[in-house]
């Protein structure tokens, strides 16, 4: 069988990449076209650099700009607010393909997109929209998300974090914790009880008094992405800082919905990468005289590798469909984003092990994205949380507690 075929006038290797069952025919020119440039960009900007980021644990914070040029943050966002206006597709196809760089700078792209801009869009007053997506979409402000807390992480409901209303002003206290770009965020959106214990999202500024943002050091994963805390000591929030629209524990699980949908893309660009990998390395690797690419476990490692892929993409376009005509249930999104990440997990070990040796160092990208998608794997609910999603999907009873 030969490995150039034709889609859309372009020959393309069907299994680079890859694409074994032509899925670019259900793409757009515009999808096609925004894929390609994320590629490019990622190829230029990202994967001459990442091992070096991640082996120092250094976030380039210039990145943040560039994403904003090239349009990575709140693509599905309208133009009106300095978002892309794109469907969730191509939404999707920037995350894959950023992620297919580094999980942790998908997480910087993701986190500012679907856990800043969307809430501060979809639950924000006019005021706080003109203010806040423009400059967010240009990566002139960096944001964060604090749901996660130090004693309340798969069942945010139980959060601590509160606020009192003053009269002019609400007062804050609390901590959040696991904070993707927290160290260096212009502004985070915050999930707080009222004094009835009700959830609501506060948008929280860098130099507030009593609000500070300790990096989190020590990780072995997303080591080009900042992690921290978010701590806030009586800390005065304006009150036309509160989004309005919507409040609630279902309020921050919206937002969850959207950025799992990313991830459920992402995660299988790590995987496509490290496909990629192994599959040059046992055609030119010799062992017994012969390409290791020749033995029967190489095959089945690869072979098992493309079938995983290719029915995920298929799943994720489907899905992605879905999101589009609005009717993708957290459910079918929580399947995704299970099955993306336990593909990319295996792929990536499986991988690893075709590299042999080689595979432990940073020469490669496997084991930089195996370390990555440990966490990729635990946040935005854990492997567990969206089993039992499904599981209450399913029977009609959670079993969360
Ligand atoms: P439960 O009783 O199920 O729901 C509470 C209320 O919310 C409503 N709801 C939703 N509303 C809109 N959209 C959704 N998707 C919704 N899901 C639920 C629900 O109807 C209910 O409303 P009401 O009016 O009846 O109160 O909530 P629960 O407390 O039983 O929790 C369920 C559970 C465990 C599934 C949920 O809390 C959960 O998903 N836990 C996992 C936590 C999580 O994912 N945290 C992520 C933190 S952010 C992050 O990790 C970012 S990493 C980013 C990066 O770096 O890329
Ligand atoms: P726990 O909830 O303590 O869970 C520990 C273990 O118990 C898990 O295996 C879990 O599956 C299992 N478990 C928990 N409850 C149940 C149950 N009911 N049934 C069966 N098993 C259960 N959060 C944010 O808010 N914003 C961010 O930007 C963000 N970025 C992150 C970046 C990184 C690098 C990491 C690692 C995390 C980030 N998080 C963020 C936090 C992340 O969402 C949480 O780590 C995650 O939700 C799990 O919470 P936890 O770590 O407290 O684990």
């Amino acid at each position: 069988m030969p490995n150039d075929f034709q889609t859309k006038g372009k020959a393309v290797d069907l299994f680079e990449s890859p694409d074994f069952y032509v899925l670019d025919d259900l793409l757009t020119e515009e999808q096609l076209l925004i894929r390609a440039s994320i590629r490019e960009f990622v190829k230029k900007e990202i994967s001459p650099y990442i091992e070096q980021w991640c082996q120092k644990g250094h976030f380039p914070y210039e990145i943040v700009r560039k994403f904003g040029d090239i349009g990575a943050f709140g693509p599905t966002i309208p133009t009106s607010y300095g978002g892309g206006g794109l469907d969730y597709i191509a939404y999707g196809l920037i995350m894959q393909e950023i992620e297919r760089g580094d999980s942790g700078m998908r997480s910087t792209a993701s986190v500012q997109g679907s856990l800043v801009m969307y809430p501060i869009y979809a639950f924000g007053s006019e005021a706080q929209k003109a203010r806040f997506l423009p400059k967010l979409a240009s990566g002139e402000y960096l944001g964060c998300f604090g749901l996660t807390e130090p004693d309340h992480g798969s069942n945010p409901s139980g959060m601590l974090t509160h606020f009192k209303d003053e009269g002019d002003h609400y007062l804050l206290n609390g901590s959040k914790m696991w904070i993707s770009n927290a160290p260096k965020a212009d502004v985070a959106v915050v999930w707080a009880k009222d004094e009835t214990g009700r959830i609501h999202g506060l948008l929280v500024e860098r130099g507030m008094e009593g609000f500070s943002t300790p990096e989190t050091h020590g990780k072995w994963s997303l080591r080009a992405s900042c992690t921290g805390e978010l701590v806030f000591d009586n800390v005065k929030i304006p009150k036309e800082n509160l989004l309005p629209g919507k409040s609630g524990l279902g309020a921050p699980l919206m937002c969850l919905d959207s950025a799992r949908f990313g991830i459920s893309w992402g995660a299988l660009g790590a995987a496509m990468d490290c496909y990629d990998a192994a599959r040059r390395y046992a055609l030119e690797r010799q062992q017994f005289g012969k390409p290791i690419g020749s033995f029967q476990l190489q095959q089945k490692k690869l072979a098992e590798m493309l079938t995983e892929i290719t029915k995920s993409q298929l799943l994720n376009w489907k899905l992605g469909k879905m999101m589009n005509e609005g009717k993708a249930s957290t459910a079918q999104i929580s399947l995704a984003k299970r099955n993306a990440v336990e593909v990319a997990l295996n792929i990536a070990r499986e991988a690893r092990q075709i590299h042999g040796g080689m595979g432990i160092t940073g020469e490669y990208p496997m084991m930089r994205h195996m370390m990555n998608l440990e966490s990729v794997v635990t946040y935005e609910g854990t492997h567990d949380i969206h089993l039992l999603i499904l599981g209450a999907e399913i029977t009609g009873i959670p079993a969360f507690s």
